[in-house]
C-alpha cells in the first residue's frame, strides 16, 4: 500500500530520464511505473522529478581555527539548504588543538540533532593527530558510522605536516574511511601574504595573489604521492585552477585512486569580485580564492570529462558584518577576513542553470554530480542520491521553466547577502520531499527543527585500498604489512 505517489513528472536520473509516477511507502521509493495510485497525490505534470541534492562538503555552526564562529546553525544553513532542493548535507566535526574527536563529535551532534531540517553526516577534522585520537577515538566513530577525514595542509592551527598527514591516512585505511584534503603550499601562502602585507598590499583582491596557482598544484601533487604511498584514496577538495586540474589528472595517471571536486563560486565568480570598491571584496574571500575566467572553462571541462566528480557549494557562512566579514572594521586587510562564502541555498540552481541553459551539460549530468556521485563517493548511496526503487524518497519537483533572480533574502542563510547577488537562473525546485516528506512547498518550508536525520555511513567502495602499495610497504616482497598496522609508531611526535 502506497503512502503517496507523484504522478505525471519526467524523473531524471543520472543514467537518463524517463515518464514515471514514483511510488512511496514508509518515506521510501517502493516503486516506479505509469497509473500509480494512492491516498496522497502531488501533480508533476509538466515538471521535471530529481532526487534530492547531497550537498558533501559544507560548513555549518563551525568553530574556525582562528575561532570564529559561523553566522549559521543547523537549522538556519539547513533551512537555507532545503529551499534550495538539497536533502543531504555532509558538515563538519572540527577537533582544534587539545581536543578529543570524540567529544568534538559530540557536541556537533546535539547541535544537529536540535537543528537539522535535512539528513545530514559529518567528515571529521584532524587538527591534531594524537594516539589517543587515532587508535582510540577514530575505532569508536567508525563503528557509529563516520566514514570520512578532512584535513588541512595550509591554515594556522589546523594544518598537519606530512608526517601527522601520513599517520591521519594510514589510521583512515585501518578503517576504511575516505580521507578529504584541503591542498594548498602553506609556506607559499604564508611568504606571499606576509610580503604583500609588509608592503601594505592589503586590499581584498591582493587575497587571489596571496594564495598561488602553483600552490594548489605542488599540494595534490604531495597529496597524491602521500595516498600512493600508502595506498590510501583520498578527495581533493575545492580544486579551482587549470594547474590543479593538471595535478589530478597527473595523479590518475600514476595510479592513485584519488577523486576531486570543485564548488559552485568557482564556476561562475572570478576574483575581479575581490577589487570591488573599498571593503566590499571581502564577501568574497574565500580558499582556495576566486579564480580567472579560463578556469572556469577548465573546470566545465573537467566536470565534463570525469577528471573531477562532484560539485559542493563549500558554504561556510560569515555575516557581512562587524560579526564575520568586517569583525577588523569596514575595510579589513585580506588577512583579517574570516574566509568563506555562503552557498547551501543556490548550488543546484545555479548549476542546473550553467549546465542546461548554458551548454555545460545534461540534466543527466546535473544529477549525477551535485546528487549521485556524492552520494556513491561518501558511502550514503544505499539511501541516498537517486530515484531508485528503495532508496529514501528525498525528491524534488523541479520546474525548469522558472526563473528566479538570487537574493539574500532568498537564500535564507544568516549571513545577510549572496556572492550571486542579482544573477537571474531559470529551473527552480517548487516542492521539496524529505523521506516522503514535503518539506518545502514554494517557498513555505515545513519541516521541523531537529527533523533531519544522522546518517551513519561505511566507508564504501570509493573509499577502499587498490591492494597497489608502494614498493617499500609492498608486503608480498617485505615487511610492509607490518609497517601499516602498526599503530603508535605512526603517530608523528
Ligand atoms: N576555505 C576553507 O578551506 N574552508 C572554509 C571556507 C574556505 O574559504
Ligand atoms: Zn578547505
Ligand atoms: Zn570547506
Amino acid at each position: 500500500m502506497l503512502d503517496l505517489v507523484i504522478q505525471n513528472g519526467q524523473v531524471v536520473t543520472a543514467d537518463g530520464s524517463f515518464a514515471a509516477d514514483i511510488g512511496i511507502a514508509g518515506g521510501r521509493i517502493v516503486t516506479l511505473g505509469l497509473g500509480l495510485d494512492a491516498p496522497q497525490k502531488i501533480d508533476a505534470a509538466g515538471k521535471l522529478v530529481l532526487p534530492g541534492g547531497v550537498d558533501s562538503h559544507c560548513h555549518i555552526e563551525q568553530l574556525s581555527a582562528a575561532g570564529i564562529m559561523n553566522a549559521d546553525t543547523f537549522e538556519s544553513a539547513t533551512r537555507s539548504a532545503a529551499l534550495g532542493g538539497t536533502t543531504t548535507v555532509i558538515s563538519f566535526a572540527a577537533q582544534h588543538v587539545g581536543m578529543r574527536l570524540k567529544t568534538v563529535v559530540d557536541d556537533y551532534a546535539a547541535l544537529a540533532r536540535k537543528g537539522a531540517l535535512v539528513d545530514y553526516a559529518f567528515h571529521l577534522i584532524m587538527a591534531e593527530p594524537r594516539p589517543d585520537v587515532l587508535d582510540e577515538d577514530l575505532p569508536e566513530l567508525a563503528a557509529l558510522g563516520h566514514a570520512s577525514i578532512k584535513m588541512f595542509l595550509t591554515y594556522d592551527k589546523i594544518r598537519l605536516e606530512d608526517a601527522q598527514a601520513l599517520a591521519v591516512l594510514a589510521a583512515a585505511r585501518r578503517h576504511g574511511m575516505m580521507v578529504c584534503i584541503h591542498a594548498e603550499n602553506h609556506g607559499m601562502i604564508q611568504w606571499l601574504a606576509n610580503k604583500l602585507v609588509e608592503r601594505g598590499y592589503t586590499h581584498p583582491k591582493y587575497h587571489a595573489v596571496s594564495h598561488p596557482r602553483l600552490g594548489e598544484a605542488e599540494a595534490i601533487d604531495r597529496a597524491a604521492a602521500m595516498s600512493l604511498l600508502l595506498d590510501q584514496p583520498v578527495m581533493i577538495f575545492h580544486v579551482s585552477t587549470v594547474e590543479g586540474l593538471a595535478a589530478v589528472r597527473r595523479a590518475r595517471a600514476a595510479g592513485a585512486k584519488l577523486w576531486a571536486e570543485t564548488c559552485t563560486h568557482y564556476l561562475v565568480l572570478t576574483k575581479a569580485d575581490l577589487d570591488r570598491p573599498g571593503g566590499e571584496g571581502a564577501k568574497w574571500i574565500c580558499s582556495p580564492p576566486l579564480r580567472d575566467a579560463a578556469d572556469q572553462e577548465a573546470l566545465w571541462q573537467a566536470l565534463a570529462d570525469g577528471t573531477l566528480q562532484t560539485v559542493s557549494s563549500d558554504h561556510a557562512p560569515y555575516a557581512a558584518d562587524a560579526s564575520g566579514k568586517y569583525m577588523a572594521g569596514p575595510e579589513p586587510g585580506f588577512k583579517q577576513v574570516p574566509n568563506g562564502m555562503p552557498g547551501l541555498a543556490f548550488r543546484l540552481p545555479i548549476l542546473w542553470d550553467q549546465m542546461v541553459n548554458h551548454g555545460h551539460g545534461s540534466p543527466e549530468a546535473f544529477v549525477r554530480l551535485a546528487c549521485t556521485e556524492p552520494a556513491r563517493l561518501y558511502g550514503l548511496d544505499d539511501r541516498k542520491g537517486s530515484i531508485t526503487i528503495g532508496k529514501d524518497a528525498d525528491l524534488l519537483i523541479w520546474d525548469p521553466a522558472r526563473a528566479v533572480t538570487l537574493t539574500a533574502a532568498l537564500a535564507g542563510d544568516n549571513t545577510g547577502y549572496t556572492p550571486f547577488e542579482g544573477m537571474t537562473v531559470k529551473g527552480w525546485p517548487t516542492t521539496v520531499l524529505r523521506r516522503g516528506e514535503v518539506i518545502v512547498a514554494g517557498s513555505e518550508v515545513r519541516a521541523s527543527p531537529g527533523s533531519g536525520r544522522f546518517l551513519a555511513r561505511q566507508g564504501g567502495p570509493a573509499a577502499q585500498p587498490t591492494g597497489r602499495l608502494a614498493p617499500e610497504l609492498d608486503p608480498t616482497q617485505n615487511f610492509g604489512a607490518e609497517l601499516l598496522e602498526s599503530q603508535a609508531a605512526d603517530v608523528p611526535k
